[in-house]
């Protein structure tokens, strides 16, 4: 889907996959708006990354639901995970592949996995009795079962007693691998809450793992078949699990793996940070790098459910996005959302302040700002080039833009105050950079709110409307203004870069006015960058600065600003 900058570390991010029994909500936009972030940030930076999300088909669930609607588990999955892949194209992700686990490239490839773990005796037969929850698909063990009042942790419905002949997955024999593994940071588990709580529930022990079912009569024909034995089928989340690998096993994407990060909310952590990585030692794979588990999403204070029916649903962010744009949608989940280990709201109120803060007044008006005063001063064009320190050479813009508050009869300033953008716009690169190794997403977009109130910050002070009010009777008072909104629309140009993974479309539409085409490719927003942040970010002299001589264009604002006394879109 989207053209990378070449070279660069391969980087490999992946979301859950959705069962596509139901619509798509917020929770599902969330994880995949993460990896998103991450994934536009890795492309930012140079990395030839690979961004995956898809569905997951064949659970129970799915050939139940259908059979309720009359149809085939095949068609409502076809309808449903449609509508995942509309939503996600509104939502502007970036995928590079949207996988579904019910085409026979992964029927293969998950079959092969399978089948090389049995080989190796890594998958055997034998009894199974325990706690089994209907609407998650999983086997619990006694201590959580009993701990949850033999209801599903999750959706509050009972737990069954099962008992079947089952292949197991021999989990035990890679206990200590894993525990080392995740001790040392090897295979990450992120935040470090989540981590203490793996290895808290790891020191129950591990034990095999069922990864089969047996088919019973009137079942649908619905999933793999436990390879060498059709009276069983591969247990939904093993067969699941496979796809990561199935995406990406082509030559030309082999590069990818290990993945880099796998995210996804805390219900399904255990699989990703405990189950997986051994299958894949079992296999001979290298395990993934990072497995990063957030919390959730509550809607306007209360935990989301079916009973309630508060789900934040599609067409609710829809609403939103048609008043406000779909960029500020990804904004709030983007900054507002639950990345650490505790829940996050998704509030209205809390909605349109965080948009007016960052966005209509942030970067917005700011923009809308310098564009004015550039087309007011010097008719939309850029007239100096200012290397961020407001010298040519040694502070003299400043100091005339002082000189001219005092003319104006402004009270004295601090005098001594100085600005260095270009220290700050590296400062915030530094920052950027971090977001891959951590994943924490919102670090980017920190940067980014960062340096827009640095800006405003300098025109408060340098008051360039003042400048120009007085520049004639001042020493180098033109020259000074030109160098003063080259460094503000400099200094928005790079800080666009940091907003760009949380609004793609709005930063896209930035680069236009402020011609900087030179960035990426014009005619396609998901384009790569054309070389890696460092270089991008230079502030002044760089290969991609802002030139003297160029156009600014004005243009609408960005983000119209939000009125809190609307009713909440619906
Ligand atoms: O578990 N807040 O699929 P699923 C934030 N098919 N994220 C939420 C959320 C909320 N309130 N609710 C759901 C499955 N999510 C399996 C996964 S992977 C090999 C197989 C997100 O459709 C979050 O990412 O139930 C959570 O982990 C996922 O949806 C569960 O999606």
């Amino acid at each position: 889907m989207t053209a990378h900058t070449p070279g660069g570390d391969p980087f490999y991010v992946t979301t859950p996959i959705y069962y596509v029994n139901d619509r798509p909500h917020i929770g599902h936009c969330y994880s995949t708006l993460v990896a998103d972030v991450a994934a536009r940030t890795a492309r930012l930076l140079g990395r030839d990354t690979f961004f995956l999300t898809g569905t997951d088909e064949h659970a129970e669930k799915v050939s139940r639901s259908a059979a309720e609607r009359g149809l085939s588990p095949q068609a409502w999955a076809d309808q449903n995970a449609a509508r995942f892949r509309e939503a996600f194209d509104f939502m502007r992700f970036s995928h590079d592949d949207f996988i579904r686990t019910s085409e026979d490239r992964h029927k293969t490839r998950a079959s092969a996995m399978i089948q090389q773990l049995l080989d190796q005796g890594d998958i055997e037969l034998g009894d199974y009795h325990g706690w089994y929850d209907p609407s998650q698909e999983e086997y619990l063990t006694e201590t959580t079962a009993k701990e949850h009042g033999y209801k599903s942790p999750v959706t509050g419905k009972p737990l069954e007693q099962r008992t079947e002949q089952n292949y197991f997955f021999r989990l035990d024999k890679y206990e200590p691998w894993l525990r080392e593994e995740i001790e040392s940071g090897a295979v990450r588990v992120l935040p470090e809450a989540r981590k203490n709580e793996v290895l808290g529930r790891m020191k129950d022990g591990l034990n095999k793992v069922p990864v089969s079912r047996r088919i019973k009569p009137g079942d649908a024909d619905w999933g793999i078949t436990m390879p060498g034995d059709p009276e069983h089928r591969v247990y939904v989340w093993i067969e699941a699990l496979c796809n990561y690998v199935t995406a990406i096993d082509t030559p030309e994407r082999a590069k990818y793996w290990p993945a880099s990060v796998h995210f996804m909310a805390k219900d399904i952590l255990w699989f990703h940070a405990v189950i997986w990585p051994a299958m894949l030692h079992a296999l001979g794979k290298e395990p993934p790098k990072v497995v990063y588990a957030h919390a959730y999403f509550i809607a306007e204070g209360r935990k989301m459910s079916k009973s309630l029916g508060n789900f934040i649903e599609i067409d609710q962010l829809r609403a939103y996005a048609a008043r406000y744009s779909v960029d500020a949608v990804r904004w709030y989940l983007a900054t507002q959302g639950p990345l650490g280990a505790t829940d996050a709201d998704w509030a209205y109120g809390r909605f349109v302040e965080v948009y007016n803060a960052d966005l209509a007044n942030g970067i917005g008006n700011a923009t809308s700002r310098v564009a004015q005063m550039i087309e007011k001063y010097f008719e939309g064009v850029l007239a100096d080039r200012c290397d961020g320190r407001f010298g040519f050479p040694d502070g003299k813009a400043l100091q005339a833009a002082l000189a001219a508050r005092e003319r104006a009869g402004n009270p004295p300033t601090d005098g001594a105050r100085t600005f260095e953008l270009a220290a700050s716009t590296d400062a915030a690169a530094r920052r950027a950079a971090g977001v891959l190794a951590s994943g924490q997403i919102d670090e980017s977009t920190a940067a980014g709110v960062t340096l827009v109130r640095e800006i405003d910050d300098f025109i408060t002070y340098a008051a360039p409307f003042t400048l120009a009010k007085h520049a004639e009777h001042i020493e180098h008072g033109q020259r000074a203004l030109g160098a003063i909104l080259y460094s503000c629309a400099e200094a928005l140009r790079i800080a666009s870069l940091f907003f760009y993974p949380a609004c793609p479309d709005k930063m896209a539409e930035l680069w236009r006015r402020w011609g900087c085409d030179h960035l990426h490719d014009p005619n396609d927003a998901d384009s790569g960058f054309k070389a890696p942040l460092a270089e991008l970010a230079e502030f002044g002299t760089g290969k991609f600065s802002l030139k003297p001589g160029q156009k600014i264009e004005k243009g609408d604002p960005l983000f119209m600003r939000g009125d809190p006394k609307l009713d909440a879109p619906a």
